[in-house]
């Protein structure tokens, strides 16, 4: 028993073998997490609310919830919204930073590098200050982006500060023609249902590794980004409606040649797979049940809706495969599609906006409350070496 917390045969292992080395950690208890915690068959919770119920909330409230590990009153509420509108403005000119970038760069490139950018503009030796400055300024860093590298104006107003954070990314983005609405609501349960999955999840671990060197909030974040932008983990996104706009039918048949040409020619079937959950995600579930109501008839959607049900049956052919079901990142990029934002280059970086809310809460409670707020010593794990003859130079 560790606090309370009953450690089951699945979560630990209690006789290290060989077998358990270079396996990328699976299972191999590392520590506690105060946020979020994942289970195989009901996904994420936050602070214990199983997604599903949290998925239409405000991003504001659940970063209230992550960050206070409570749900915000109505005064509360009122409250993280004002706090987090009095932190918006950027402490020197990010445009001009961002518009000296390769425009052929990726864009969780430029996320990654913003990130470290607003970090040398300002960092306040204050864990939980720099972590919510950092999430009230990632709307603007966000539009900016896509602005910039499209080529647009970027000299533009201030964000206005009585909005939200959607809001704020939606009018400094400034698309014209599209459902601003809809949009809204797509990255409000974007945003919600990507912010935090558990401690161990690659970027949040690799966010937290930095942070235990006493690094800033930024660099660390920062970090988090460039492991978040692998394919095998938030990237999978962007693959996942690349792949989409490959097949370009929703015929079964067709969509079933499509997976198997993919799996023998050693290509992962992005969207599908995860290394806790073994049944669909909820996550993607939740953004099902959205694009049904919003764009039942979408050609992307229908795609998908097809992929939900072939990918699984082939992956279950193979028994290596833990998990053969639809991840999160199979609906969101049909979802993103849908309203305007097309490019699925720029699917990892809502995710990345989304993960800087638990990654954050996650660094503040390792730094500065775990311990007795002493915090959580410099990650260290042990390594054996493979070469073990000790080796002289003749
Ligand atoms: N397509 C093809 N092969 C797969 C898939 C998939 N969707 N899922 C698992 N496998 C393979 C995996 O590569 C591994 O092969 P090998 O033994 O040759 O290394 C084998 O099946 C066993 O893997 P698992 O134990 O089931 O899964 P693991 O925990 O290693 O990996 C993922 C989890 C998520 C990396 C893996 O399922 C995957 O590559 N999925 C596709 C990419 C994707 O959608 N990633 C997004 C995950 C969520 N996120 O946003 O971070
Ligand atoms: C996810 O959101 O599914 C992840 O960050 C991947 C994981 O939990 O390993």
């Amino acid at each position: 028993m560790l606090r309370g917390i009953k450690l089951t045969d699945e979560d630990v292992l209690l006789e290290l073998t060989d077998k358990h080395l270079n396996i990328g950690l699976r299972g191999v208890p590392v520590g506690t997490c105060r946020t979020s915690f994942v289970t195989p068959t009901e996904g994420v919770h936050y602070c214990g609310y199983p997604i599903r119920e949290l998925a239409s909330f405000e991003p504001e409230d659940i970063v209230y919830l992550l960050m206070n590990k409570e749900l915000p009153n109505a005064s509360q509420s009122q409250e993280i919204r004002k706090d987090l509108a009095s932190r918006a403005k950027i402490p020197g000119d990010l445009a001009s930073v961002l518009s000296t970038l390769p425009k052929f760069g990726h864009p969780m490139d430029w996320l990654s590098v913003g990130i470290h950018t607003l970090g040398m503009f300002e960092t306040t030796d204050d864990w939980k200050e720099d972590a919510l400055n950092l999430i009230a300024r990632m709307p603007r860093l966000m539009g900016l982006i896509f602005r910039i590298r499209e080529g647009r104006d970027s000299n533009i107003p201030e964000d206005d500060t009585s909005l939200s954070l959607v809001d704020r990314f939606i009018n400094t983005l400034g698309l014209e023609n599209v459902d601003k609405g809809v949009m809204k609501r797509v990255i409000s349960t974007y945003l919600v249902l990507h912010m935090d999955h558990g401690g161990g999840n690659l970027s949040t671990f690799t966010g937290k590794a930095v942070a235990s060197g006493k690094a800033t909030v930024y660099s660390s974040i920062a970090g988090a980004m460039n492991a978040l932008s692998g394919p095998l983990h938030g990237r999978a996104n962007q693959s996942c409606l690349e792949f989409v706009l490959k097949i370009g039918t929703s015929d079964t048949d067709e969509v079933e040649a499509f997976v198997r040409a993919e799996l023998d020619a050693g290509r992962p079937i992005f969207g599908f797979g995860h290394a806790v959950l073994r049944v669909e995600d909820p996550r993607a579930t939740v953004q099902f049940e959205l694009g049904e109501e919003i764009c039942p008839n979408d050609e992307n959607f229908k795609i998908i809706r097809t992929l939900r049900d072939v990918a699984p049956r082939v992956l279950g052919e193979n028994p290596k495969i833990s998990n053969p079901n639809a991840n999160v990142d199979i609906a969101s990029g049909a979802l993103l599609h849908h309203v305007g934002l097309t490019d699925p280059t720029y699917y990892t970086t809502f995710f990345g906006w989304a993960r800087v809310a638990g990654i954050g809460a996650q660094i503040v409670d390792e730094r500065s409350v775990f311990r007795g707020g002493k915090g959580v010593p410099i990650y260290r794990p042990k390594y054996f070496a493979e070469q073990q003859t000790l080796r002289h130079i003749e």
